[in-house]
């Protein structure tokens, strides 16, 4: 079926390949990652655009000796198939399969493990000062993406690399996207550059020509030779910008055109020093539905490659927040959204639409993101911005220093906290508890459901300073179950439960669930239990409440607590809890280490409560990928595992 393709299991395999036989495998990979990954699910469009430019790397460098650094590693998919991987794709981000980022434990020819962005010039920067201060002769490649030169950290380098002159290149692979729309100035200079190209004129008619002429689902052959005689170059350009760094400016290149990319990396090979090598790519290149919306082929889920992906049915808890946020602002002009280059992701693309203004992508770049919301705060404004967690990790300095030193209302709107599932280890969002924790002036809830994260939304405009709000990645959930209730008269919450004979009172969060917005710091007893209490945290409230339910059956009667604060915390209802319990179990969806549970745990030990306390959360350990079901599960954080943490407690 793949009849190139199936010819290749190493990248020697490649260097034996002439022009013609690489154009051909070029075409079998586009359909081999089509049907790939439209039957797992993974990056897709990032890795049509850089087919030919991988097969080119690959023909003129001598991966592993010579070393191709990949920055993120979400569009190195054709890489880990002309390295040997090719028939492990069925299990591609999967649990035990091959992971959608680079692995150095998965081949010697992923360089650098990868998955946050814009680290692969430091990276190939410190690689290449070893390499001289130990005298070996290599080449070091580091391929970073427009979206990801966002990142100052790329800067950092390219600074770095024009002082220090190091014998390395890097690999500008632009096509003018992100995830969403590429961003910012420097983005705006390399496409200046491009246009000033009359061949890119050109390009671009025969761009329209083509998307007019195909039909189906990959674009034709004929089109393409037709296509490739005519760009057959780039007319080459100076770059003041790359050049004043010190870098030697290269380009642009064809990313499409492997002749002409075989061209360049050869004769780059001769010149020493730093280089940086504009490589133009088409994302979603080859494949209809992609080349048109790249950014929702950014991506996907399974889906049928004939026909596209489908909308889908399911609202998003992104969604929700973008929704809600937008219908804030609606009501308060203080109100303002940022994004660091995920607008669709985090939901705020709604906001977008609706307030393009008070909207601000600041590329891949949280630590600016979060500096730049103190700025505006510092001004009078309120800014709301949505990050996944793991990505904030970067903004942790600035998130002391610019937010908190000063008490600004800035409210970080944490997306995708705990376990992720397929993207794996470098994307899950377990430490945001913990480094919160420990950061002062700051408020830190976690909503059991979606409906509490909109009740959250609403208070944050109430409080003053800064605030967190985190909350899981999937879609809108809602808990039902009020479990125990509040006696009018004595206007204290009682248990549903016949067995129970003692009473926590006046726990005023209760009464207002339902309609009215809850007080900062308070909790909500959501079930009573004589044997043991749980406190769970966020996602994990859902996991304690059907634990709760699997251990009723067995005749363990436990309360459940809806946490909804890390800080403050509600000492009002844990003196009585703790007055009640006598073991005590905490539940979070973050690592167990300096997060919820520990600071439960001091709590009880500065008031000398005479309980038992248990921390249930993720271990000190990367988690790897899988679906979130089985991480939670391998975590010991799902229902079943609290359950049966608690059934050994009792016992
Ligand atoms: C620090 C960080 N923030 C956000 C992301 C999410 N992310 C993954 S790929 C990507 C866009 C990368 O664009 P580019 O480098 O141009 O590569 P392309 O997909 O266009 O080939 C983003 C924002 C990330 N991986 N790391």
């Amino acid at each position: 079926m793949y009849k190139y393709l199936s010819k290749v299991n190493s990248p020697k395999d490649i260097k034996k390949m002439n022009l013609e036989e690489l154009d051909l495998l070029a075409k079998d990979i586009r359909k081999f990652l089509v049907k790939s990954v439209s039957q797992t699910g993974g990056h897709l469009s990032s890795n049509l655009g850089a087919v030919e430019l991988t097969l080119a790397l690959h023909k003129v460098f001598d991966s592993p000796k010579d070393k191709i650094i990949w920055d993120v590693g979400h569009q190195a998919y054709v890489h880990k198939i002309i390295t040997g991987r090719k028939d492990e794709f069925k299990n591609l981000r999967k649990l035990n399969g091959l992971s959608g980022f680079l692995k150095e434990e998965e081949s010697e020819h992923d360089i650098f493990d990868a998955g946050h962005s814009s680290t692969s010039i430091s990276a190939g920067l410190g690689m290449g000062c070893a390499r001289d201060l130990s005298n070996e002769n290599y080449d070091i490649i580091a391929v970073i993406g427009d979206g990801a030169l966002t990142g100052g950290m790329a800067f950092e380098a390219l600074n770095l690399l024009g002082d220090l002159k190091t014998n390395i290149t890097v690999i500008l692979n632009d096509n003018e996207m992100s995830i969403d729309k590429n961003v910012g100035g420097v983005s705006h200079y390399f496409s200046d550059l491009l246009k000033n190209s009359y061949i890119n004129q050109m390009e671009n008619r025969i761009e329209k020509l083509l998307s007019i002429t195909s039909t189906g689902e990959f674009i034709s052959n004929t089109a393409y030779k037709i296509k490739g005689k005519i760009t057959s170059s780039f007319a080459p350009q100076e770059s003041e910008l790359i050049d004043s760094l010190g870098i030697n400016y290269i380009g642009p290149v064809d990313g499409h055109n492997i002749e002409e990319l075989i061209r360049v990396f050869n004769n780059s090979k001769t010149k020493k020093g730093p280089k940086f090598i504009h490589v133009i790519t088409k994302k979603g290149k080859g494949y209809k539905f992609a080349e048109l919306e790249p950014d929702k082929y950014h991506g996907v889920s399974k889906f049928d490659y004939r026909e596209g992906v489908k909308p889908s049915s399911s609202i998003s808890i992104s969604s929700v927040v973008g929704t809600k946020l937008s219908k804030m602002a609606d009501k308060d002009n203080r109100v303002v959204a940022v994004t660091a280059a995920m607008p669709s992701g985090t939901g705020l693309n709604i906001f977008q639409k609706k307030y393009p203004n008070r909207f601000f992508d600041v590329g891949i770049a949280e630590q600016n993101a979060v500096t730049f919301c103190a700025g505006l705060a510092k001004n009078g404004y309120r800014p709301y911005f949505a990050v996944y967690s793991t990505f904030l990790q970067r903004g942790f300095d600035q998130i002391i220093h610019d937010v908190c030193l000063c008490s600004r209302n800035v409210t970080l709107l944490i997306d995708r906290a705990g376990l992720v599932g397929n993207d794996g280890e470098t994307h899950h969002g377990m430490f945001d508890l913990s480094y919160l924790n420990m950061i002062p002036n700051i408020t830190v809830m976690a909503p059991k459901d979606t409906r509490e994260l909109e009740q959250m939304l609403d208070l944050s405009l109430k409080i003053e300073g800064a605030i967190a709000i985190r909350y899981p990645r999937g879609n809108s959930y809602f808990i039902d179950t009020v479990l125990s209730c509040k006696d009018e008269n004595t206007n204290k919450i009682v248990s549903n439960d016949e067995n129970a004979n003692k009473i926590i009172s006046n726990n005023e969060s209760n009464t207002k669930r339902k309609s009215e917005l809850f007080e900062v710091g308070s909790y909500e007893v959501l079930n009573y239990g004589r044997d043991i209490a749980v406190l769970a945290i966020g996602r994990s409230v859902k996991e304690a409440l059907d634990a709760q339910k699997i251990l009723k059956e067995e005749g363990i009667e436990i309360t459940v607590v809806n946490s909804r604060f890390l800080k403050p915390i509600d000492e009002k209802l844990l003196d009585e809890i703790f007055k009640t319990h006598k073991t005590i179990v905490t539940v979070e969806d973050n690592v167990v280490t300096g997060g919820f549970g520990s600071r439960i745990n001091s709590f009880v030990t500065q008031n000398k409560y005479d309980v038992d306390i248990y921390n249930i959360g993720i271990p000190e350990e990367f988690i790897k990928q899988g679906s979130q079901e089985e991480l939670y599960d391998i975590a010991g954080i799902s229902a079943n595992k609290i359950a049966e943490k608690i059934r050994s407690i009792f016992a």
